[in-house]
C-alpha cells in the first residue's frame, strides 16, 4: 500500500518539506501544520513553507513556529503537497522545493486530481485532507497528540463546513469525539474558525452580499470581489472564505459562483446543493488555470 510506502519515505527522510495550496484555508494550514508537528515528534527536520499572510482567525493553531517562507536546504529528501489538485496551486516561488526533492508525495481529497507526485494519496469521498490524515497517522502508527489534533479538527470543520456539508462522514464525529474525549475545546475551536469575524471579513460579505444576483430563475447565485473592494476594505487573507456559501444557502439555488480578483485575472469558486457536480464545470476551465 502506498502508506506503507510512505512510511519508510518518512523513516529515511531527514529533510522534509510541507506544502499547500495558495491563499490557504483551514484544511490546508491544519494538514500542513498536523504533518509538520508529527514529523517533529519522530525527530524530523520539517517546515511548512508558506508565503501567504497567515489568516488571523487561525491564530490558536500550534506549530506556527515551524511556517517558513524560503529553506536554504534545496534539496529535501521528502516534500508533501497536502490538499492540492494540481501543483499549479502550490505558490511559483516554492513548486521548486517540490520539483527538487527526492521524493514526492501529495495528500488530498479533491476530485480531478492530477496524480502529480511519486507516491499519491488521494480520497475524493473523504471531507477533507486532515480527515486522510487521522487514517493515514493511525495506519502509520504516527501518534495524535492533542496539538496535532487541534490542527486536524479545524480542518475537519472548515472543510465541512462546521460539519454542515454532505460529504460530512462518521469519521468525522468519531475524531471530533475522539478529540473531545482528549481536552480539545472543540467549541472554541468551532467558534475561531467559524463564527468569528474580523471587521473587514464582516464588510467584505457584506458587499458581496449586496452585489448578489440571481440567474437561471434563482438557480445560480453570483457574486464578486475585485482587487479594489480589497484595498478599500483592507481584505486579508482567508477573509473572503464563506462568501460562496452565502449564495449557496438562499432556497432554490443550485450553484453559487463567486470571483474573486487576483493579481493576474480571476478565481472562480463554485458550490452547489444537490444536482450539479461543478467539479465538472470547473475541469472544463482547467487549460485557463493560471496560477
Ligand atoms: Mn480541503
Amino acid at each position: 500500500m502506498t502508506l506503507d510506502d510512505i512510511l519508510v519515505e518518512i523513516k529515511n527522510a531527514e529533510n522534509i518539506a510541507i506544502m499547500a495550496h495558495e491563499a490557504p484555508d483551514g484544511d490546508a494550514i491544519g494538514s500542513s501544520l498536523a504533518l509538520c508537528l508529527a514529523l517533529r515528534n519522530l525527530g524530523k527536520n520539517a517546515y511548512f513553507l508558506m508565503r501567504d499572510d497567515f489568516p488571523e482567525n487561525f491564530n490558536y493553531l500550534p506549530g506556527r513556529e515551524f511556517i517558513v517562507e524560503d529553506s536554504d536546504i534545496k534539496n529535501f529528501d521528502l516534500a508533501f503537497v497536502l490538499d492540492c489538485p494540481t501543483i499549479k496551486r502550490v505558490n511559483m516561488e516554492l513548486r521548486k522545493y517540490f520539483e527538487m526533492a527526492t521524493v514526492k508525495v501529495e495528500i488530498d481529497h479533491h476530485t480531478k486530481n492530477d496524480m502529480f507526485a511519486d507516491l499519491n494519496i488521494v480520497d475524493h469521498i473523504s471531507p477533507a485532507t486532515c480527515q486522510i490524515l487521522v487514517s493515514s497517522f493511525e495506519y502509520m502508527g504516527i501518534e495524535i497528540t492533542k496539538d496535532i489534533g487541534v490542527c486536524l479538527l479545524t480542518g475537519i470543520i472548515t472543510d465541512t463546513n462546521g460539519f454542515r456539508n454532505t460529504n460530512v462522514s462518521t469519521e468525522c464525529f468519531e475524531f471530533a469525539s475522539w478529540a473531545l474525549e482528549h481536552g480539545i475545546n472543540l467549541p472554541k475551536i468551532y467558534k475561531q474558525s467559524m463564527l468569528t469575524m474580523t471587521k473587514s471579513k464582516f464588510e467584505v460579505q457584506k458587499l458581496a452580499m449586496n452585489r448578489l444576483e440571481f440567474f437561471a430563475d434563482g438557480k445560480i447565485a453570483f457574486t464578486y470581489i475585485n482587487n479594489e473592494d480589497d484595498k478599500a476594505l483592507n481584505v486579508k487573507a482567508g477573509e473572503r472564505d464563506g462568501i460562496v456559501e452565502i449564495g449557496k444557502s438562499i432556497e432554490g439555488v443550485e450553484v453559487s459562483i463567486f470571483l474573486y480578483e487576483k493579481e493576474k485575472g480571476y478565481k472562480a469558486s463554485l458550490r452547489s446543493n444537490e444536482y450539479v457536480n461543478v467539479a465538472d464545470v470547473c475541469f472544463n476551465f482547467r487549460w485557463r488555470w493560471t496560477y
